[in-house]
């Protein structure tokens, strides 16, 4: 793993680990804002409380017990996910420079949050569902513990799980466990691991990691007088891809070059087409798209192209179900915080 932190842990596999469609936990992405809690399964309780008729409390043999299992293959995706391709265009002081791996891939099982909200009974004013979690962050102004939320349209929908495993292994505690929520089709950031508190209600939640971060706000802003509702609030993960192979800076033969990456357009849309160029963009061959695993999964490619000794840069760029692919470059996307860099995917290789 490439470690941007040892505290709080936060890590990112290398390229060659993002070549299967699942993940195994142990080279999954890891992002933290504080630190692991460590919490005792059988002490751990979930409460739903807020615009509800009945609150519950609920250990985990009960969300076991109480609602049917429901197993959902969904990729990961950090809003920080490329922001090194930021980063390149202009300093972004505080903010680690992921790579294109803070993307990864598992099944989950779990139960729908939409059942157990069912059960507790929500209010017709409800419009948002807050998740609340222990792990405190000292990044936070003030410090405060990891929270977000979700719309209730997208907290009722099929695919939001309260998860207790991942790839048929019981939620390692880096991930979550014993209990996370996920969102697929969202910023990584509103699945909230170690989940101990869901609140239905009228308004977003007011925590520091809804209010203030994970927004993107405008280039000339100062993220260190940004104050909550400043920017806009990131949900959707926007369409974007990668080069897995080749590695950026890598020596390849001259020739004919395989190359491979991954798509993925999140939420509502599907990747619809994968384009790779060895020039610049004037010229395109259309890749061989892997069918999708689930409508929640990124989605494997790989085209052959023609490289001639020499330094060249080979680009990638999907476009979705509604027809939208991605900018060209990261200058136009820069942003203070460094979030959604969708820009082509670009390996610079060496020929010879
Ligand atoms: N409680 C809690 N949940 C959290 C976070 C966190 O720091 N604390 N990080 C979020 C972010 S920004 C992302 S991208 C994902 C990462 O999940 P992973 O570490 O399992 O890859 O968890 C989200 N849930
Ligand atoms: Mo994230």
């Amino acid at each position: 793993m490439i470690v941007h932190e040892q505290d709080p842990y936060n890590a990112e596999p290398p390229r060659p680990g993002l070549a299967t469609t699942i993940t195994p936990f142990d080279s999954f992405y890891v992002r933290n804002h504080g630190p692991v809690p460590n919490i005792d399964t059988d002490a751990w309780r979930l409460s739903i409380d807020g615009l509800v008729d009945h609150e519950l409390t609920l250990s985990l043999a009960d969300l076991q017990n109480r609602w049917p299992h429901r197993q959902v293959t969904a990729t990961m995706q950090c809003a920080g996910n490329r922001r090194a391709g930021l980063i390149e265009v202009r300093d972004i002081p505080g903010e680690d420079p992921w790579g294109p791996g803070a993307t990864s891939t598992a099944q989950w099982t779990g139960v729908r949050l939409a059942d157990v909200l069912a059960d507790a009974g929500v209010h017709q004013d409800a419009r948002y569902v807050a998740l609340g979690a222990p792990d405190v962050s000292q990044i936070a102004d003030p410090p405060q513990p990891y929270g977000g939320s979700i719309d209730l349209g997208k907290a009722t929908s099929d695919e939001v799980l309260l998860a207790w495993a991942m790839n048929g292994d019981p939620l390692p505690a880096v991930h979550g466990g014993p209990v996370r929520v996920v969102v697929p089709g969202y910023i990584g950031a509103r699945s909230v691991k170690w989940v101990q508190r869901i609140t239905v209600q009228t308004t977003p939640s007011d925590n520091y990691f809804q209010a203030t971060a994970y927004r993107l706000l405008p280039a000339e802003a100062d993220p260190a007088t940004a104050g909550p509702g400043d920017g806009l609030p990131l949900a959707a993960v926007a369409l974007n891809a990668a080069i897995i192979s080749p590695d950026d800076d890598a020596h390849v033969a001259a020739g004919r070059l395989e190359v491979a990456g991954y798509a993925y357009a999140g939420d509502d849309r599907t990747v619809a087409r994968v384009d790779v160029s060895t020039d610049e963009g004037r010229s395109w061959v259309q890749a061989d798209l892997d069918p999708a695993a689930s409508p929640w999964s990124w989605q494997h490619w790989t085209a052959a192209v023609d490289v001639t000794p020499g330094k060249q840069t080979v680009i990638a760029r999907a476009w979705d179900s509604t027809g939208a692919s991605q900018p060209e470059s990261p200058r136009h996307l820069w942003n203070p915080k460094g979030y959604i860099n969708n820009s082509w995917a670009r390996s610079h290789v060496h020929a010879m």
